[in-house]
């Protein structure tokens, strides 16, 4: 199917008339005009339900939205992509997160191999593996169980697995400590392994290349620090697990080949939670839990691909975002979840968001002329309300909030849930129909203070609503995530899945390196700006 540049497609030159048209409607009129819109602007699936009447947008909108997936060739595309077809073009590679859900059974042949067969085989050992640590089975160098486990890595494979466990705390093994080490300010290792024994410590590697260098420098530093307390090579074994598709790399590491936990360079750093990659989160909440997950994340992959577009969750997250992005020209993105254990999933939203979507060019090359990706960012709520909600409610910029919330608490005490809820439900009432003049004044205010009091609304929210935070529905919620993020994509022309724009800091720094390390002063052929902070580095320390 050939795809015209989209400011040429027909529903895009429709919205760019309609925009105009709906630009200045206030969602106080299309509330008052549609007593059923809260109830009909919704849509479930994979235990979500999502609440988007509080955008703007009438029927015709969605129509239209709708019909520009349709002519981006979203439906083609999405087909594609779980066919294992190449469509990460400037890697060339397939782009297949979703087969890392596929259950026992099903079958996914890509270049002659059933990836699903790779997929549980890894699956099954990294059970196994769990289960030991778990039963204490797995025994450190001096015969101890393992009561620490601290994986080592950075960006995919460090946002996931902290994310994860955060977010399923609940669940998690209490009487196992799990730390996260990526960054390479040595403070970062020193902090998570300061108060824990080497003896009782197991470290997972986690690096899809192995070659990272923040990580590869924390797991020497970590080898260092095992065999200060350990004082013997064997005892690498024990302590030390690699996830990885680099075989070679970890085998050079000094990490046994029988202790790594393989995936595919189809699985992109980001998009890696389901994979050997969600191996700490494993240990956390048992193999059973993690197989919920997969579950989860798997009946979100099924309604993205099987559910009409009108009532696609993804689908229609993601094209409200272009829809803000593109034509309203909203510049960034709110999700603030309501839930504390959820507290890393902004950070680990950003990665997924910004990383995927933060592109220049298209497909085949040609620079864009719109708008792409927004700015991500949050906190969990409530803490958010007391600092930054100001501006999204009275600041002079439009930013699309998502709202997350479960119905039933996972630690229910007093009446802490319900003042949770209904602060999701007031803010996005507030933020969507405001405080007008006239209500202020019913108030007996003084006449100066009215303009300040005023809250103009009309700014645009989804409540994303489960009944619960188990595995299933974390699954489920990151998944949403991704779909959204590929919508977005699609309609955009750009390439979701690979990284350019990361890779250029870590070419640079590994220049720079040996000019902060040599004893000479070093010859510097950068700009003078870069030459004159490294004499100053230099000099300073
Ligand atoms: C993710 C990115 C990036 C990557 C890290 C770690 O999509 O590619 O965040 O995950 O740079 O890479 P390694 O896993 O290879 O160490």
């Amino acid at each position: 199917m050939s795809i015209a540049p989209l400011r040429e497609r027909p529903a895009w030159r429709a919205l760019e008339r309609h925009y105009t048209e709906i630009r200045d409607v206030h969602l106080r009129d299309l509330f008052a005009d549609d007593p059923a819109r809260g109830e009909r602007l919704a849509a479930e699936g994979a235990s979500l339900y999502l609440d988007y009447s509080k955008n703007r947008v009438t029927d015709e909108t969605l129509r239209l939205l709708v019909q520009l997936a349709e002519e981006s060739g979203l439906p083609e595309r999405t087909e594609a992509m779980f066919r294992g077809d190449r469509i990460n073009v400037s890697e060339n590679r397939s782009v297949l997160h979703v087969a890392l859900r596929l259950p026992k059974g099903k079958s996914l042949v890509v270049d002659g191999r059933d990836v699903v067969q790779d997929v549980h085989g890894v699956l099954d050992r990294m059970a196994k593996f769990a289960d030991r640590v778990r039963s204490g089975e797995w025994k450190g160098h001096t015969g101890k169980p393992i009561a620490n486990v601290v994986n080592i890595g950075i960006g995919g494979s460090d946002l996931g697995p902290v994310m994860a466990y955060e977010a399923l705390r609940h669940y998690s093994r209490r009487d196992l400590t799990f730390r996260f080490v990526s960054n390479v300010d040595s403070a970062d290792f020193v902090e998570a392994t300061g108060d824990l024994s080497a003896d009782e410590t197991l470290f997972v590697v986690a690096s899809k290349t192995f070659t990272t260098l923040e990580t590869m420098t924390n797991a020497r530093t970590a080898r260092e620090w095992a065999l200060a307390a350990l004082d013997d090579e064997s005892a690498i074994a024990k302590h030390f697990v690699a996830v990885s598709t680099n075989a070679e790399a970890v085998a050079a590491f000094g990490i046994d080949p029988a202790n790594m936990f393989g995936f595919w360079d189809w699985v992109g750093g980001r998009y890696s939670l389901a994979s050997a990659i969600g191996l700490s989160t494993m240990i956390a909440v048992g193999p059973d839990r993690f197989r919920e997950l997969l579950a989860g994340f798997h009946a979100l992959d099924e309604h993205f691909r099987e559910t009409p577009l009108e009532r696609n969750l993804p689908a229609l997250h993601g094209l409200l975002c272009v829809w803000y992005a593109s034509f309203f020209g909203a510049e960034t993105v709110g999700v603030m979840p309501y839930s504390h254990y959820l507290k890393r999933l902004p950070a680990y939203l950003q990665q997924l968001t910004m990383e995927s979507n933060g592109k220049q060019v298209t497909l085949d090359g040609r620079p864009v002329d719109y708008e792409t990706g927004a700015v991500f960012w949050g906190e969990p709520g409530t803490n958010g309300q007391h600092s930054f909600f100001q501006l999204l409610h009275q600041g002079t910029r439009l930013i699309p909030v998502d709202l997350i919330g479960f119905a039933k608490p996972l630690e229910p005490i007093r009446d802490h849930h319900d003042l949770l809820m209904s602060n999701v439900f007031a803010q996005a009432e507030a933020l969507a129909f405001g405080r007008s003049e006239d209500e202020v004044r019913s108030e007996e205010v003084d006449e100066q203070i009215v303009p300040h009091r005023v809250f103009e609304g009309n700014r645009p929210t989804n409540v994303l609503l489960a009944e619960q935070l188990t595995p299933h529905t974390l699954g489920a919620l990151v998944a949403f995530y991704e779909h959204s993020v590929f919508t977005q994509g699609t309609v955009w022309e750009i390439d979701s899945f690979d990284q350019w724009g990361v890779e250029l800091g870590k070419v640079l720094a590994q220049r720079i390196v040996p000019e902060l390390e040599s004893e000479a002063v070093p010859e510097l052929a950068h700009d003078s700006s870069t030459n004159a902070l490294i004499r100053r580095y230099r000099a300073m320390r």
